[in-house]
Formats: structure tokens, sequence, C-alpha cells
């Protein structure tokens, strides 16, 4: 193979059938892109190219595209990083972020009062086994587990006396989440208030205990993070994990009203207002 020509495939610019000073046409084309080269690494601010280590210039490289990108889909995260957005997670249930904040201490004071008269205890399953989620209840129904079995009370077992009333923040909540969500007239007669510690998890279950499963159901997590598990209409196949942090709520209905969920184990944590405890409201329409 001719001299010119092997060194043209070597370096693989030259245009074939111009074998004719290609040697020189290449190092003038050489210099010019080194030149390019040097002013893009100048207006790009790299100065390892600058200096020749490629290798630390790709790094740079590598960076400043994430720069770009960052850059160039701004929008998108300043959506999803402040400003709540409404988000229909599967058919039927909508996450409204951080949708409770605003009223978060007219909340924590209902609730400080709730706790006060209807302490959090832990309720035994059917099965003889206690629960490591704590509950109290609110409402003129109120979920209750013992030996006999699930159901809704006018009466805390605890005291004999009625559930404390839901609180018209409470009700507020509920009623609006639930409007915003497609369920206008909701009108809960149950909150459920589940406590959770690092450690403690919700398995899978489906909520059945209700007269009617057209009504949603609206949860609303306050504290510590935790991770919904969200699965389908049977226990087993395929579940959604689905991180919520204190203030937002979900509507459940329609369609995935009886799906099955759960909680994962929550992980150690501390929130500026609950301090190492997830505290979960869920609202009813049950009787
Ligand atoms: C999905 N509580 O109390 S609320 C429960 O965080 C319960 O304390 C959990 O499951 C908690 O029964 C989860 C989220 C939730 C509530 C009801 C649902 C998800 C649901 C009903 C149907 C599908
Ligand atoms: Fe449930």
């Amino acid at each position: 193979m001719p001299r010119h020509v092997s060194h043209a495939l070597r370096i693989g610019r030259m245009p074939m059938g111009r074998p004719q000073n290609g040697r020189q046409k290449n190092q003038g084309k050489q210099q010019e892109y080194s030149k390019r080269i040097r002013h893009l690494a100048y207006l790009l601010k790299i100065k390892s190219l600058r200096g020749g280590n490629l290798v630390a210039a790709a790094v740079q490289l590598r960076l400043i595209r994430v720069k770009l990108i960052k850059a160039m889909t701004f929008h998108l995260f300043e959506q999803n990083d402040s400003s709540p957005q409404n988000e229909e997670i599967a058919p039927g249930a909508v996450f409204l972020h951080r949708f409770a904040l605003p009223h978060e201490a007219a909340i924590l004071q209902a609730l400080s009062e709730i706790t006060a008269s209807a302490p959090f205890r832990h309720m035994v399953t059917p099965g003889g086994h206690q629960m490591s989620v704590a509950m109290t209840n609110c409402g003129l129904l109120g979920w209750i587990s013992d030996k006999s079995g699930y159901r809704y009370s006018p009466a805390d077992p605890q005291t004999g006396k009625n559930w404390p009333r839901m609180p018209e923040v409470f009700l507020r909540l509920a009623t609006t989440a639930a409007s915003e969500a497609g369920f206008a007239g909701f009108a809960p007669d149950a909150c459920l208030i589940n406590r959770y510690h690092p450690g403690t998890k919700l398995s899978l279950h489906q909520d059945k205990d209700e007269r009617d499963f057209s009504h949603p159901i609206v949860s609303v997590s306050l504290g510590i993070p935790a991770v919904f598990l969200f699965g389908g209409l049977k226990r087993t196949g395929k579940t959604q994990r689905l991180p919520v942090q204190h203030g937002d709520v979900i509507v459940w209905g329609g369609p995935a009203r009886l799906r099955f969920h759960g909680i994962m184990p929550l992980k150690p944590a501390i929130h500026p207002a609950l301090g190492s405890f997830r505290v979960n409201l869920t609202f009813r329409k049950a009787g």
C-alpha cells in the first residue's frame, strides 16, 4: 500500500482520490482543529483541555453536560421541588403533594387534643397478634380490632366513651382533597389515626370493613417519611413503591379503592413536628 494511502487510512480524515499533499493538508487541518478545540476549551472554561489533559477534560465535559441538561430542564425540577402538583398515580388514585401543609399547625393541635382523650393503643388482631402500629380514632365511627374481628364502633372500647368528634380542620381537609381528586360530596364519618415509629410496618391488606366501596379513602401523611406499597386487586403480583412525606395527601377511590396496600418498615428519622414518629390519618365513609 502506498505510504500516503496508509497514512490517510490511519488518521481516517483525508478523502480518497485526493492523495496529493495529503500529509500537508492533514497537518493544516489538525492545526485548525487544535485551534478550535483550544477556543472551545477557553469558552467552556475547561482548563485541563487547554493544558492537554484529555482525561480530566472528559470528566469536566461530563459535568458541563449534566449542568446543561439541568439548566435546560429547570422548569421540570422547579415544578417537582416546590409547587405541589396533583398527579394521578393510578386510575382512581390521586397524589396531592404537600396538600395538608398549609393546615399543619391546626392539624397537630387537633391531633394532640384527640390523643389526650383517646390515647394511641396497640390493638390485637383476630389471630391474637398485637399490631406494631398504634391506633386511635375520631369521628362518629372508629375502626377497631380484637379477638372477635375487625369492625367499626361508635365507642372507644378502652374508655366506653364515644370517639372524639372529628375536628373541623380534619373534615375540611378531607373533603377538599376528595373534591380536588374528583370525588365531590365526600362526607367522612370515620378517621383512623395510625402511629408508626422506625421499624414499624403495615403488611399488605385491603380495606374492606366499610359499607360502601364507592366512597374514596383520603390518607394524610405526617411526620417522618414512609414508603407506601401499592399492589393490585390480588395479594400476589407487582407492587408499586411510593415515597410519602409530611403533608402529602392521597385520595384512593374508584378502581383503586380495593387495591392491596401497605407500609414498608419505617427507616429511622426525626421530624421537627413529630419527632421520630409518623402519623397517618385515613378518612372514610364507613357507615
Ligand atoms: C390504597 N394505612 O389504615 S394509608 C389503613 O399509612 C392503612 O397508615 C396506611 O392502610 C397508613 O388501612 C396506608 C394509604 C391507603 C389507605 C387506604 C387505601 C392506601 C390505600 C385503600 C385502597 C388502596
Ligand atoms: Fe389500609
